[in-house]
């Protein structure tokens, strides 16, 4: 199968069907929604989707990003602030194209933006930039950030202050060439193609304590299914696709990411940031649109998740970022979300 082309499943337009939430935002298209707060308001760190002549070649070649804009918001309903360009593609030395899913962080008065892009070889690589201001603008460090590698930087600053970098994402995302530790230039465009294999899992680092580089080996997110084994390749339901987030409640860590092509957003839990992680389910069922793409954050003691999908443009390279309340419940599992209202 292509790589980011729309799936049946997903593609089925929902027609009559009402979506849960507006757009945020519809001046320009946002995707892949890192939600902060920073000085008690709530700050997106979202793709800025844009329509080139870029075809869809089954490598997400179309999504083409150049730029990435900053939003804030007062309330969760209040009005959406766009804070216009905070770091350009052409102000990132070692850039070559394509500005996917970033994430920010704060440490010491200094806001960190990490962001993946590919480099002159092609290759997606993580680099970060640092601001004064959460809204930028960002000024990036002249190379990436050393032994990064694929897409969907979420980086999680524990309650010891301690920073991690979650990451990764395959087909598109690359994160299969890199099986062997090394870059495969002519490798497997999909996964490891080994259905009964475990699964290709996410990545995830400590970051140094100037937030600039990499501490320690990068480790393998383990997801383990009901029997403590790890998930396979065959399992696309369940399986680590991309857009990883980590959020902790009730002193539990929450690993949530998107299966891609089965479209779901899961979640799996553990009392470790590094894992292994035990697989619970799903707490989004599949959006409008290809991607699935979210952040999850505390605002004012309620949870909210944010997402997007592609409502105001029907198109799966040019989205809309969303936001909609979470629950925990009391037996620490998520309520599952509907996209569409029932
Ligand atoms: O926005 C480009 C890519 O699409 C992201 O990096 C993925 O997570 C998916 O949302």
């Amino acid at each position: 199968a292509a790589v980011f082309t729309v799936s049946q499943a997903a593609a089925q337009t929902k027609e009559k069907q009402i979506f849960l939430s507006p757009p945020l935002i519809r001046s320009i298209y946002t995707a892949d929604p890192s939600a902060h707060v920073f000085n008690g308001k709530i700050y997106i760190y979202p793709s800025h989707d844009i329509d080139t002549a870029v075809t869809d070649n089954g490598s997400g070649d179309h999504f083409a990003m150049r730029d990435y804009h900053i939003l804030s918001l007062d309330h969760i309903n209040g009005p959406v602030t766009d804070h216009g360009v905070a770091l350009d593609i052409k102000n990132i030395p070692w850039a070559g194209r394509q500005l996917w899913a970033p994430d920010c962080a704060y440490k010491n008065g200094v806001y960190y933006l990490y962001f993946p892009v590919k480099d002159k070889q092609d290759v997606f690589r993580i680099g970060v930039a640092t601001s004064k201001d959460p809204a930028g603008p960002f000024k990036a460090e002249p190379q990436p950030i050393e032994g990064s590698f694929s897409i969907d930087p979420a980086v999680y600053t524990d309650s010891d202050g301690q920073s991690y970098m979650y990451f990764g994402g395959i087909w598109g995302g690359q994160l299969q060439q890199w099986a062997t530790g090394k870059y495969q230039p002519n490798g497997s465009k999909t996964d490891l193609q080994n259905d009964d294999a475990p699964a290709l899992s996410c990545k995830v680092v400590r970051l140094s304590s100037d937030m600039k580089q990499f501490e320690g080996p990068v480790k393998d997110v383990i997801i383990l299914d009901e029997s403590g084994r790890p998930l396979l390749g065959k399992d696309h339901d369940r399986r680590f696709f991309e857009g990883p987030w980590m959020h902790k409640f009730k002193d539990k860590y929450y690993f949530t990411y998107s299966t891609g092509d089965t479209h779901y957003l899961a979640y799996a839990t553990s009392d470790k940031p590094f894992g292994p992680f035990r697989y619970k389910g799903i707490f989004l069922k599949p959006v409008q649109g290809w991607t699935t793409h979210h952040s999850i954050v505390e605002f004012k003691g309620k949870w909210y998740l944010f997402y997007h999908d592609t409502e105001i443009s029907g198109k799966t390279h040019l989205r809309n970022v969303k936001v909609t309340p979470l629950y925990h419940r009391s037996d620490g599992s998520i309520a599952l979300i509907d996209p569409f209202k029932s």
